[in-house]
């Protein structure tokens, strides 16, 4: 699929100015527009922008104070800002580039530099947001890796605080999983991690929940605002879903086939509670669940 039209804001409380960055742009871009501060913010919320053109003197808020809170909110701060302005003292530029701008072009503006910048600055956003989007996924088996989960325990753990709701975690562990390296190869045991890692991610159907791979041949799946039983359930699904596989398994002493054993923990998050607890508690109920034979959930 090809990527859709970077999306631009243009901001400035003269409309002609407003309608002439349109006419350059609009070919190449989908172009929103404000002419105030305010109205700016809500749409840098609402439309996520891949770039804002930003005049600075406007009545009301400044084009500097609307940058320093695009900058000041985690959700909105990579959005590149540049400032056009008719303010060209050194001064001007040097406090536009310290509120968090880009770049600076100054009024009168050229056309084609207008455009180049622009197409520079877009470039250099997409291959930012490749890059951490990459850095968020496992690179054996493309779901999210460490990282992303750590990152997301600390958002739901804080959230869940704020509604006094349960999170659930499952951790997973592939039974004999050296046994099938050293019987298959170890090219065959990524397959399997991949095979199990697509299995796991096909299961999950709330846009809140999330599997990730843990470490080595084990896998976590996060469940905000859920309560045990219900995370037992999930987990008994997982397992049978990774045992319905039927991926072959010659020197398990457990099963013919490939099989998973996981813990499921739950906690309400309160002061004196952390995350590592509910992973810890988790991973003491996967070493329950190993040597109670493997292959089964522990609640
Ligand atoms: P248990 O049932 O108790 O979990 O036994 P196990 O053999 O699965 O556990 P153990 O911790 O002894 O071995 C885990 C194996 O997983 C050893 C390691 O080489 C293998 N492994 C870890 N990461 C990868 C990987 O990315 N690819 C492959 N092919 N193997 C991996
Ligand atoms: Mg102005
Ligand atoms: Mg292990
Ligand atoms: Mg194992």
């Amino acid at each position: 699929m090809a990527d859709p039209r970077p999306k631009i804001l243009v901001v400035d409380d003269i409309p002609s100015n407003v309608h002439v960055l349109s006419r350059i742009l609009k070919d190449d871009y989908d172009i929103y527009f404000a002419t105030d501060g305010e109205k700016a913010l809500e749409l840098v919320q609402r439309r996520l922008p891949d770039l804002v053109l930003l005049d600075i003197m406007m009545p009301g808020m400044d084009g500097y104070e609307v940058c320093s809170r695009i900058k000041a909110d985690p959700a909105t701060n990579d959005i590149p800002v540049i400032f056009i302005s008719a303010k060209s003292e050194v001064e001007d530029e040097t406090r536009g580039l310290e509120v968090g701008a880009i770049d600076f072009i100054t009024k009168p503006i050229s056309p084609p530099i207008v455009k180049a910048r622009v197409r520079n600055h877009l470039l250099l956003k997409r291959q930012a947001d490749l890059l951490r989007s990459l850095s968020f996924l496992d690179g054996l088996t493309g779901i999210a890796n460490r990282r992303r989960f750590d990152e997301t325990m600390e958002r739901e753990w804080r959230r869940c605080a704020r509604i006094q709701q349960p999170v659930s975690l499952v951790i997973l562990d592939v039974d004999h999983f050296k046994a099938y390296n050293d019987q298959y190869g170890h090219q065959s045991g990524d397959e399997c991690l991949r095979a199990v890692a697509e299995v796991l991610a096909e299961r999950m159907k709330r846009p809140c929940d999330l599997v990730a791979r843990y470490g080595g041949e084990e896998f976590v799946c996060l469940l905000p605002e859920t309560e045990n039983r219900g995370a037992a359930q999930v987990a008994e699904w997982l397992r049978a879903a990774v045992a319905d596989c039927g991926i072959p398994h010659a020197n398990s002493p457990v099963a013919p086939h490939v099989t998973i054993s996981l813990g499921v923990a739950t906690m309400v998050p309160a002061t004196g509670r952390t995350p590592d607890q509910l992973a810890q508690a988790a991973d003491q109920l996967l070493y329950q669940a190993k040597r109670a034979g493997r292959n089964r959930v522990q609640g």
